[in-house]
This record gives C-alpha cells, structure tokens and sequence, in this order.
C-alpha cells in the first residue's frame, strides 16, 4: 500500500497561500514565488557590500529570496541594507539573514534588533537553532513585533493654527483687526493682548507652532514689536486668541497583505501586472528553525528535528518554515516551507557530492521532486560559475520543473 502524500507536497503554491491558516509573510511569499516562477534563493556568501549588491543586481530577477551572512561582508553597514533593500523591492525578493541564532532569549533579541547589524531592520526572515530551548522564538517574535512597530511606522504632522473658538470676550473680533499694523508672532493657545493700528498676522506658523510651546508668554517683552507700547495709550485694548493645534497620525509604511489577494489573479497578463497586483513587499518578520543541517556527521538528531516541529507547530505566526533536507509537515495542519541548502546541478548518475569541508550536495531535482524541498538555497554553485547568470537560470529552471512535476502542475 502505497502512504499519501502530505497535502503541502501536492498542492501548488498558490492553493497552500489560500489556505485560511496560512500567515501573511508566508502567503506572500509563495505568491510570489508563483508570480516570478522560481523557488531558487540565492546564498550570497559575499564578503564586500559591492559584491553583495553586483549580485543582488545581476541575478534579483531569477531568485524569490537572498541569503546573506551579514558578519562576512567585510564592510557593512547601514548603506549595505539600504541598497540591498532598494534592489530587493525593485526585483521583488525577500530577504534572509542566515544569523542562526543560538542564545538565550534576552541575548537574541539584542542580537536581532541592536548593534551594527541591527538585522530586525532590514531582514524579512532570520534563522534560528533551537537548543537553547522554546524561548528562543518566542523572545525573537517579540523582538520581531517591537522591530514592526517602530521601524513599519510613517509620522505625519499637521500643524494648524487659526482663532481660538472662545475669543469673545471683547468687542475687536479677529476680522475687526483688519486695520491693526503690527506683526506678531503667535504662541499656541496664548491670549494676546494688544493694542495695534496693524493687521494681526501669524508669522511663519509652522515654525512657531514647533518652536513655541514650552516658552512662557512674556506678555511685555519678548512678542511685543519694537513701538508697540507707544501705541498702548492711544488704542483701545483687545484681546487676540491663537490657537495652534498639531496632531500626529502614525500609520504602517507597508501594511500587511490582505487574503485572499492572489486567488483574483490567477491568469495575469503579464510579469509587472502580476507584480503590482501583489503588492510590495510587507514589512513583516518571521524565522526559520534549522531542524535538519547538511553537513556530514552532524548533531541534529531525530529527536531534536522532532522537537523543532513542535516549536514550529507552537509558533506559526512567526515560524515560516524550516532549513531542512527533506519536508517536515506530517499533520493536517502543517504548511511550514521547507528551505533545503546543499545543493548543486550533480553530473549525471551522480547521487550526491561534497565541497571537502563537510558541506554534501543534492541536486535540485532530488531535493524538491524526491524530498520535498519547496526552495533551494545555492550559493557557492551559482556565485563561483563564470556565467552566473547562465548557472542561476538552470538552478531556477530544475526545481521549478520538479516543483511542477511534484505537484503536477502543466508546465
Ligand atoms: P553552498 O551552496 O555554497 O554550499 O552554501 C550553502 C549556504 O547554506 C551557506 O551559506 C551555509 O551557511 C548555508 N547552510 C548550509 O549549507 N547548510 C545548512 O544546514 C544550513 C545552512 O544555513
């Protein structure tokens, strides 16, 4: 008798994106990966920012995600990220930190969000090992939401100034000033009082609605126009109210995405229609727990990959997947992405390969059609190839036609 397949293995990308429980980021991305046609990310083990960006460039097209190793770029810094991003919107990749974080919870959360890296900035998804215990991922997903808050937020100002409703307690009002002569400088919500031949006009409100608040109102000197008090006799009084009112509305740069917004799209016209209609990419923030390494002889037993699922399975509003060599989803629910590294276009009737180091290669067909990878994470294949360009195309074109065969997609 032949064991079904776990639905996430046969459903296409866009149909696991439409599933009511499937988080935003999540959904996104496998939209994306669905509009673009690739399930390749590219590791950019890179050490110079120009490096970084040449290939985020040249190859931002063919990839849904990019890897960085942020601790090997030799130079970097805040230009780093905000021309990485700049590339990333413009291309339409996600980008993820490989940090694996390994500490306790209050470490990674400075870690992820303080210091020169400053990583919950600027990387929609980091990796994590989960030895330390649970507390791990859920100390990065409070990072992670205090990261959105105070990054995703755009401040607009209005600044208005007018008469205050309740200036009536004399006979001059505002309109009968017409004729008054003198120029004033208003302070917010101060009573004036003048006695001027000259209209009352409030100087540059903007500044002084900044500038003024805090600074008592020096009735007799400091707003008071030279010659002012040789007028004070001869006019009659009255009262002037300035009322200067700032508000302050904060609203998210990048609101998270709405579903179902690809189920409308399933035939767009063309790869921009398709793009826009997606949207940018949202500012939001998930992690990957490393369950399965793929390096020889290492220490991630059954038991640890077992405990990791229950992390994940605890965590889905913040765990998007997992680094592993095969898909780990078993229950009904699960829609976690399996992101699989050790990855090279293998010689024909060649099984696997390493690099002398301990790293072992599969080739995209294997880990995607066989194991059930949903993206392949290659680096050092596609970046020490003469034809970068020509190698990330045939990495793109193996795992999405194993992705299609996998789960029958016409091509
Ligand atoms: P390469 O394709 O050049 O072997 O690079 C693989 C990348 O994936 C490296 O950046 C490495 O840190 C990362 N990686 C891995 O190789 N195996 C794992 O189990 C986990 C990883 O993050």
């Amino acid at each position: 008798m032949t064991e079904s397949k776990h639905h996430s293995l046969t459903l296409s990308f866009s149909s696991r994106a439409a599933l009511p429980s499937c988080p935003p980021l999540n959904a996104y991305l496998l939209n994306l990966m669905t509009i673009k046609r690739t399930n390749l990310c590219l590791s950019a083990d890179v050490t110079t920012t120009s490096e970084l960006l040449a290939i985020a460039e040249e190859l931002g097209d063919q990839i849904c995600m990019l890897k960085t190793h942020a601790d090997i770029i030799s130079d970097f810094s805040d230009r780093t990220t905000t021309q990485l991003k700049e590339i990333a919107r413009r291309k339409h990749f996600l980008i993820f930190e490989d940090r694996k974080f390994a500490d306790i919870g209050s470490t990674v959360q400075k870690q992820y969000s303080a210091g020169p890296q400053s990583i919950a900035k600027w990387a929609e998804l980091v990796t994590v090992h989960v030895l330390p215990g649970p507390a791990i991922v859920t100390a990065l997903k409070q990072a992670a939401a205090a990261a959105i808050s105070s990054y995703n937020m755009t401040v607009h100002t209005e600044i208005s100034s007018g008469p205050a409703a309740n200036d009536s307690d004399d006979s001059d009002s505002y309109d009968d000033r017409e004729d008054d002569s003198e120029t004033r400088t208003g302070s917010p919500t101060q009573n004036l009082t003048t006695s001027t031949t000259r209209p009352f006009t409030l100087r540059n409100p903007s500044r002084s609605s900044e500038n003024s608040f805090g600074t008592p109102f020096d009735e007799n000197n400091a707003h008071h126009p030279v010659g002012l008090s040789a007028h004070k006799e001869t006019r009659k009084q009255s009262i002037v109210s300035i009322s200067t009112t700032i508000s302050t509305r904060s609203e998210p740069l990048s609101p998270a995405p709405t579903k179902p917004f690809f189920a409308s799209i399933p035939q767009p016209d063309s790869l921009d229609d398709a793009l826009a209609r997606l949207g940018p990419i949202p500012y939001l923030r998930s992690c990957l727990l490393l369950a399965q390494m793929s390096s020889a002889s290492n220490l991630l037993t059954p038991e640890y990959t077992a405990a990791c699922v229950e992390i994940a399975r605890d965590n889905p509003d913040f765990v998007l997947g997992y680094i592993a060599q095969r898909s780990l989803n078993v229950n009904e629910n699960d829609n976690f992405l399996t992101l699989t590294p050790g990855v090279k276009l293998l010689p024909e009737g060649m099984e696997s390969a390493g690099d002398g180091l301990g790293q072992q290669y599969h080739s995209p067909k294997q880990v995607v059609g066989r194991d059930g990878a949903d993206i392949i994470i290659v680096g050092r294949g596609i970046l020490e190839a003469e034809d970068r360009a020509g190698l990330a195309a045939r990495y793109r074109t193996e795992a999405w036609s194993a992705y299609e065969a996998r789960v029958g997609a016409r091509p």
